[in-house]
């Protein structure tokens, strides 16, 4: 039985990759924060199948024990400090966590389980101020947020440490991929959240930042299947995962108010609180490298995916 390891596995990626792997039959261990408050709910469902242990990726020490204990055949790093505007207020944190906390685990995997496979969540936000368009594997990086500048890092440390120390290292620059799973405060959720409130009459306004902005948006159980196939590849490599379709926010409002037949237009009001000191503007990437050596395609269509969030959040708040 193969071993896996996921930091970060109370996220929305955390929680599909789990079920994914052990499905496939792995023994599945994931780190925790000691938190006061148990902040299990998006895998409680998965709390006998799954062995968790209480980490920290400020903590070298907590990671060396994790590994060393578990002996895993793949890790995946997806814990982060992930909301894009905290990255502002806790600039600091986010580089430490988003940035060395990648470090740290690679050098926990170097030095007690050189073997193993190691995946790192690397980001579309590391485009930022896009070089090129469609964004490959090859453009140019020039990200827009301490935030994105921490997930630059993470990425090239995780190639130098494939380079330096033969690791199988790979880095998943995945764009923006969304569930009924995902935080309530990243657009998408927040929009279907606030939409179905509205139709069941417990709210009265949706308020928003930059509706101009462009994502190429996907669905995260789509996505956890990329990164698996990543680490059961001949060669360590990486990957842009996408759609290869961009869509504004203005669209995904839209498409959200019409599932429940409602008009957006009389509900949504903009508030300067939500805009970014810097923005990205657009983002489309290009899947064809991951389309062509690893057999993956995004099977989830833009507008399926709002309308099965909306559906769920509905289903959510009448219970
Ligand atoms: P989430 O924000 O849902 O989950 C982040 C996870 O990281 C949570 O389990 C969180 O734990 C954990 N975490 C945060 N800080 C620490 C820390 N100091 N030590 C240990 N664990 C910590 O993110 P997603 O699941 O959406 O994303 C997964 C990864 O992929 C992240 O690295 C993200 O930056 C990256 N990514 C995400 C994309 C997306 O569109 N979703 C696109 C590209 C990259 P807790 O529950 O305790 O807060
Ligand atoms: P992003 O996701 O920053 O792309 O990072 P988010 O959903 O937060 O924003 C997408 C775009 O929507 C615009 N926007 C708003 N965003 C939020 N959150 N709230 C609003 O009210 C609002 N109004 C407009 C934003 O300005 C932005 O342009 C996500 C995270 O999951 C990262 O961890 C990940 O690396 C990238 O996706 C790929």
């Amino acid at each position: 039985m193969k071993k896996a390891f996921i930091t970060g596995i109370t996220g929305q990626d955390g929680s599909y990759l789990a079920e994914l792997l052990l499905e496939k039959g792995y023994e599945v261990y994931g780190m925790v924060r000691r938190s006061s408050n148990e902040n299990y709910e998006r895998v409680a469902h998965l709390r006998d199948k799954v062995t968790f242990t209480q980490g920290d990726l400020a903590d070298q020490s907590s990671l060396d024990e994790a590994i060393k204990d578990i002996m895993p055949d793949e890790v995946y790093n997806l814990a982060a400090q992930s909301f894009v505007p905290t990255s502002w207020n806790q600039a600091v944190l986010t580089t430490d966590i988003t940035g060395l906390g990648v470090t740290r685990i690679l050098e926990a995997v170097r030095k007690h389980k050189p073997d193993a496979k190691f995946y790192q969540a690397s980001s579309s936000e590391m485009f930022g101020k896009v070089q090129e368009i469609p964004q490959t594997e090859k453009t140019s990086f020039y990200p827009r947020s301490p935030y994105g500048v921490a997930k630059v890092y993470g990425h090239w440390i995780t190639v130098n440490y494939r380079e330096s120390y033969d690791l199988f290292a790979c880095s998943g620059i995945l764009f923006n991929h969304e569930s009924p799973r995902r935080g309530l405060e990243f657009v998408t959720r927040k929009v279907t959240n606030t939409v179905a409130k509205i139709k069941l009459g417990l709210a009265q306004e949706l308020r928003m930042g930059n509706m101009d902005a462009m994502r190429d948006w996907g669905f995260a159980g789509d996505y956890v299947y990329a990164m698996w196939l990543m680490l059961q590849q001949d060669q360590p490599d990486d990957y842009v995962i996408a759609t290869g379709e961009t869509h504004s926010v203005c669209e995904l409002i839209e498409i959200a108010f019409d599932s429940v037949g409602l008009k957006a237009k009389n509900y949504v009001v903009t508030d300067q609180k939500f805009f970014r000191p810097a923005e990205v503007d657009q983002l489309i990437g290009n899947p064809e490298k991951a389309r062509k050596s690893l057999g993956w395609i995004s099977k989830t269509s833009f507008e399926g995916l709002i309308r099965m969030m909306v559906d769920e959040d509905l289903r959510l708040l009448k219970k």
